[in-house]
């Protein structure tokens, strides 16, 4: 999936709006706008790779907390019964 459309080296607002819009269309505007402030930390307006990177770290750090609670959770199962 490309954020990034007009190639632009960073994600602007209206890009990461079209992204999370195609993804999730119940999303309101407010929300997204809040995320995208979360993740402009230097308020720039945009989303440069350094702040990307941050993100995507933190997903992969959740991701993975979340697949051991599914596999721990699949074995207390398995031992259980
Ligand atoms: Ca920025």
């Amino acid at each position: 999936m490309k954020i990034d459309s007009n190639q632009s080296g960073v994600i602007e607002k209206t890009e990461l709006m079209e992204v999370y819009r195609k993804k999730n269309p119940e999303m309101n505007e407010q929300h997204i706008e809040a995320i995208f402030k979360n993740i402009d930390t230097d308020n720039s307006g945009k989303i440069d790779f350094t702040e990307f990177l941050v993100v995507a770290e933190k997903q992969e750090e959740l991701l993975q907390k979340e697949h051991l609670e599914r596999a721990f959770a699949f074995f207390n199962t398995v031992l259980n019964n």
